[in-house]
């Protein structure tokens, strides 16, 4: 068993005393308390900065303290006061560096110089910032423009976001990946096509007006804590909240709100969940159909009574296509088949669904159980199946909400960042900027990394992330890696992408969203989209890290300076001076959106995005809302005969920020010391011969003729269903073929990965 490993069944509540109290360890370890802690009060609120954990909302009337455990974390980590000194690789050559592990490498505290791999001493050197620019624009006027990927992680800002679709447009490319596409690129397939908006439907104050909530495959706990706030108040009204989860999740059990005192002291939870149902993974299409089923009955049974309708005819009648196929595909569906592939009882089934006919305004939640499987789309469309039977999209209190990740990755895709040009205003960037832009289909990220294995990419510029280790494949991604040309990787702290050297590599430095951002014309003000398209200005508080940081805008419109020709249409020196010239920008491209952007920035709870599906507008192919019939009741992979083919999903811990590990307590689950854990249900270990504690070896079953193995687990037995197993990510990423993605997204599908498990020799 691995040494310091503890597991602790956690019966607390989420929140509480021991959110605090991680909090505090984080504090000391960070070294940041003169730093962070006169900042946290300005944390998601207006004429403050906007937290860098997830895109949860942020309300119009703040908590005293409107932060989480885990928001509170990021502040602090980006916050620290280590530094990376030039010193440091004097110390440590990059192959050393290899071998730390990614707490270790971010835990060096924040990158202060622009610095370029020296290959002979196997070290970073530091360069002057125009050296760098100058460098890296002369290499990329080399490239063939389609051969250069521009990969941006979702916490850049608007403002940086645009200038860098640009940049990468005029360059003559639409290679815009990003982490969305790792991420809700499911949501953003699966939700036009049913209901012609690529984002949730849900604001936040409908918490507040709802009947129901139902949540599938989201950890709300860890991920997006703050909303356990409204499910708090929600739960207290006597709100059925009704979830479904392999795992059971804290977070959505009960609740106590650290940032009310009486609750701290009485220590009197609330309960969240009034239904918990674990469902096998990837085996959400099934209950779904088998809750539509529920509903078709019920339906049938008040029509012949004369009682009233339990589906809404007349807004299926007014606003849907494809009723009469999706109904009579639930028809035709079976009890025996949905519990199967579901692993519910018909029993539990029918609970859930009674309490969901019996609402007249349901809010349905979701997160990466449901976009990280093979038929993730058709998933998310049954969800919304579900929700259209009974007029729940359009009606306040009631609608689709798809929790996202990255504090702006919604928002990077509202302002251009997209590899489909279909998704982009092409012709008013053309006609705004007097350019051709391209018109081709850019590579998403599984496609870049097809790119980077086949030799058809040579460079690589990451606005932020981690990529290298949170792509799948990761023993066929590194080695590939090191044959691009150029890599520059713009970036807060060192992480193993850095360490991947390309033939040339840079590591550029820049400020982080709670810095003070001083330009030409006085401090900047950044802006953001949160999960529920709302608009928000963000001012950095803190001092910066280091004298030598350059603000993301202006890395960006350096690099493109340096590789562009001059384009009078274009100011990126009056950008940089004055962001809310670029907001100016954003606004003329983007008009129905962004319309008085600077004026409406600072508006509490922020400014929403119009959004036509809560107006009943459907921008769809029939212009109606369509019922999507699925292709299967299993979104997981298909070899299911083999009793010991496992799906394994690879999950958050409490402890961790994607790719950036905190610390090695995953408090909500129990599990303290190692993130080298695989969860088991007991009756799996006898069936496959293994021991509790011992430790197990993941192989993964693919038929590409590559061989996937990791040793190094130990087995904790968990409440997990059959045939199910868990893991962390990153450290599972290399059990991950790049070919096992979502169909029709091709978000990797990292939920159910199929392993066999052996007993470690
Ligand atoms: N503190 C913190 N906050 C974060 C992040 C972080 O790492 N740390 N990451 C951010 C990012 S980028 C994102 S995308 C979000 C991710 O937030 P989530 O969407 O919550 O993602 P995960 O933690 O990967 O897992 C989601 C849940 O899905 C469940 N699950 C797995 N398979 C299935 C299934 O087949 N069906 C169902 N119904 N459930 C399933 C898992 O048990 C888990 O509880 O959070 C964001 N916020
Ligand atoms: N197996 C498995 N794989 C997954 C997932 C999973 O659930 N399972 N989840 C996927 C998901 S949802 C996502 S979103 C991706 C995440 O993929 P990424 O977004 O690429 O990774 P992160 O870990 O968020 O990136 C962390 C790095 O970002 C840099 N950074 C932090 N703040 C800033 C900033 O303000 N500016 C700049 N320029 N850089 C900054 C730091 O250097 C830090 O090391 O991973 C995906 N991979
Ligand atoms: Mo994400």
């Amino acid at each position: 068993m691995a040494r310091d490993l503890r597991f602790e069944p956690h019966d607390q509540p989420a929140g509480g005393w021991g959110s605090v109290r991680s909090l505090f360890r984080h504090a000391t370890n960070a070294h940041s308390w003169s730093r962070a802690v006169p900042v946290l009060p300005k944390q998601n609120k207006p004429g403050g900065f906007m937290c860098v954990s997830c895109a949860w909302a942020k309300p119009a009337e703040p908590h005293s303290f409107e932060f989480c455990e885990n928001g509170a974390k990021a502040t602090f980590w980006e916050l620290t006061t280590d530094r990376v000194e030039t010193g440091f690789f004097a110390d440590h050559t990059v192959s050393d560096l290899l071998g730390w592990s990614d707490h270790a490498l971010e835990a060096e505290g924040r990158l202060t110089r622009p610095m370029r791999y020296h290959a002979p001493t196997d070290t970073y050197v530091v360069v002057s910032w125009k050296e760098a620019f100058d460098d890296i624009g002369a290499r990329l006027k080399a490239f063939e423009p389609d051969r250069v990927v521009f990969y941006a992680s979702g916490r850049a800002s608007l403002e940086t976001s645009y200038m860098y679709q640009l940049f990468a447009r005029l360059y003559g490319t639409n290679n815009l990946p990003d982490s969305s596409n790792m991420c809700h690129e499911t949501t953003s397939k699966a939700l036009p096509e049913s209901i012609g908006v690529p984002v949730g439907t849900v604001r936040l104050d409908e918490f507040d007006a709802t009947d129901c909530i139902l949540s599938f495959g989201q950890n709300v706990g860890s991920n997006a804590p703050r909303m356990l706030h409204p499910l708090q108040r929600a739960a207290e009204r006597g709100v059925p909240i009704v979830v479904f989860n392999p795992l059971r999740e804290r977070g959505w059990e009960t609740f106590i709100n650290p940032q009310a005192p009486g609750e701290m002291i009485t220590r009197e939870p609330t309960d969240l969940a009034s239904q918990y149902h674990q469902v096998r993974a990837g085996g959400d299409i099934a209950v779904l159909m088998g809750m539509c089923k529920v509903l078709v009955d019920r339906d049938d049974e008040a029509r012949e009574a004369g009682a009233p309708r339990v589906l809404d005819v007349d807004f299926i009648q007014e606003h849907t296509h494809g009723f009469e196929d999706f109904i009579s595909r639930v028809r035709a569906s079976r009890w025996d088949e949905i519990e199967r592939a579901s692993g519910l009882s018909r029993q539990a089934i029918e609970a859930a669904a009674t309490t969901y006919l019996n609402a007249r305004r349901v809010i349905a939640i979701y997160g990466m159980g449901l976009t990280q499987h093979r038929r993730g789309v058709d998933s998310i469309q049954m969800l919304i199946n579900l929700l259209l039977l009974r007029g729940n999209i359009g009606r306040h209190g009631a609608g689709i909400l798809p929790v996202r990740g990255h504090s702006n990755v919604q928002g990077q895709r509202t302002v251009g960042i997209a590899d489909e040009p279909h998704l982009v205003p092409l012709d008013r960037l053309a006609a705004q900027y007097h350019f051709e832009p391209p018109r081709n289909k850019g590579l998403n990220t599984v496609e870049a990394c097809e790119g980077i294995i086949a030799g058809t990419v040579d460079a690589f510029i990451g606005l932020g992330g981690n990529f290298v280790r949170a792509i799948p494949d990761r023993a066929r991604m590194e080695p590939a890696w090191r044959r691009l040309k150029l890599a520059v990787h713009v970036a807060t702290k060192l992480n193993r992408s850095h360490l991947i050297t390309a033939e040339t590599t840079y590591v550029l430095p820049c400020l982080g969203r709670l810095e003070v951002d001083e330009q030409a014309t006085g401090p900047q003000i950044v802006t953001m989209e949160d999960s529920t398209a709302c608009i928000h200005a963000s001012r950095g508080v803190a001092p910066p890290a280091g004298p030598h940081l350059l603000s993301e805008p202006k890395i960006v419109a350096e690099l493109a300076k340096a590789t562009l020709p001059s384009n009078s249409r274009v100011p990126w020196d009056d950008w940089v001076a004055d962001y809310g010239r670029i907001r100016d920008a954003i606004e003329e491209t983007f008009p129905e959106d962004f319309k008085d952007m600077n004026r409406r920035m600072g508006t509490p709870g922020g400014f929403p995005r119009p959004l036509a599906a809560r107006e009943r507008r459907w921008n769809t192919d029939t212009g109606r809302a369509n019922f999507k019939c699925p292709s299967s009741l299993n979104a997981s992979f298909d070899a299911d005969d083999d009793p010991a083919v496992m799906r394994l999903l690879t999950l958050r811990s409490n402890d961790q920020f994607n790719t950036t590990v905190y610390g090695y307590d995953d408090r909500f689950r129990g599990i303290h010391g190692s993130r080298m854990v695989l969860m088991m249900n007991a009756d799996d270990i006898i069936r496959l011969g293994l021991t509790r504690g011992g430790m197990a070896t993941l192989t993964t079953v693919a038929d590409d003729g590559v061989s996937r193995r990791m040793d190094g687990f130990t087995i904790v037995e968990y409440n997990i269903p059959h045939g199910c197993c868990g893991a962390y990510y990153p450290e599972c990423n290399a059990l991950i073929p790049l070919s096992h993605y979502a169909e029709g997204s091709k978000t990797p599908a990292a939920k159910s990965v199929p392993v066999r498990v052996s007993a470690q020799p």
